[in-house]
């Protein structure tokens, strides 16, 4: 069902629905993985509502480290640009979210337009967009009524008094380039297929060797020795039985295990890119 965003036509389509969709709203918050914030991102976006108040949310911040997270923030609020955690795992950060949005929505009251603040939820494939949604959704009372002629088909929901979220995302696509190949697979934005899931693996091993990160590695794999990242697949190969016939290991086996386990946290908070200092 997923991957049915992938063909160039739908993409399109959900991009000239996304235009519509700014159109109704007064904030756009947008979504990105606090595993990779600069390659989650995709610039069009900034072209697209150049005049809408933004908001972005450093989502799954539960997979991101700490610290890391904390250096983000202050990147983006020194560059002029609102920025929060997020996270369905971390609570308190969704009530921060909610009380921001109760400010700017008591302004939006008091002003001439006298009307509830209206928002939508941004982000490329994989980030949590619909999962967010979810959370605030269920966490809320009200859907709103239906409003014809303006939602055509989306439907609001009242998050809290004077704030109402639209129930749909929208999706932007990803920004492919040679930085952003990787930290996109690795945090699974990119469809099964897009990227070679060895060089992906080897690409997170090179990381983990760069920032001497291989004592979380040899938690989680048995018996693994540091080495060069290709011998390492290798390693975690032969540890887990990836094993072809003559013997051989099945290194797209093991890229896939080592993907997997860096995808679902079983190989601890690790966040793939660092600020610009
Ligand atoms: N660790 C973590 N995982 C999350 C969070 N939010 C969503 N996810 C997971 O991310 C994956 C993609 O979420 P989804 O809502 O389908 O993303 P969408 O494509 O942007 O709508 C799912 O496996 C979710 O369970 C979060 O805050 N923390
Ligand atoms: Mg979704």
């Amino acid at each position: 069902m997923k991957s049915t965003q992938w063909y160039p036509g739908t993409m399109a389509r959900a991009m000239r629905r996304l235009e519509e969709d700014l159109g109704l709203v007064d904030l756009v918050a947008e979504l990105i993985d606090a595993r990779a914030p600069a390659s989650s991102r995709n610039p069009e976006l900034l072209r697209l509502c150049r005049h809408k108040e933004r908001l972005i949310l450093l989502h799954k911040a539960d997979r991101g480290e700490d610290e890391v997270n904390s250096r983000w923030l202050l990147y983006f609020q020194e560059s002029g640009v609102q920025a929060m955690l997020s996270s369905v795992h971390l609570p308190r950060t969704l009530r921060s979210f909610l009380n921001c949005l109760e400010t700017q929505g008591r302004r939006l009251r008091r002003s001439r337009l006298k009307r509830p603040l209206r928002l939508v939820i941004v982000g490329i494939p994989n980030v949590g967009k619909s999962t967010l949604i979810n959370y605030l959704a269920g966490r809320s009372a009200a859907r709103t009524g239906d409003q014809p002629g303006i939602t055509r088909g989306r439907q609001w929901f009242r998050l809290i008094p004077g704030v109402e979220l639209l129930d749909t995302p929208g999706v932007l696509p990803p920004l492919l380039s040679p930085e952003t190949i990787y930290p996109l697979a690795a945090i699974g934005a990119l469809p099964p297929g897009r990227v070679d899931p060895q060089q992906t693996a080897i690409w997170l091993l090179r990381l983990c060797l760069e920032r001497g990160e291989v004592a979380r590695l040899q938690r989680r794999y048995d018996g693994l020795q540091q080495a060069a990242p290709e011998a390492m697949l290798r390693q975690i190969g032969t540890a887990r039985g990836c094993l072809l016939p003559q013997g051989k290991i099945d290194l797209d086996r093991a890229a896939t295990i080592l993907l997997r386990d860096y995808g679902t946290g079983n190989l601890g908070r690790l966040t793939l890119e660092e600020p610009p200092s």
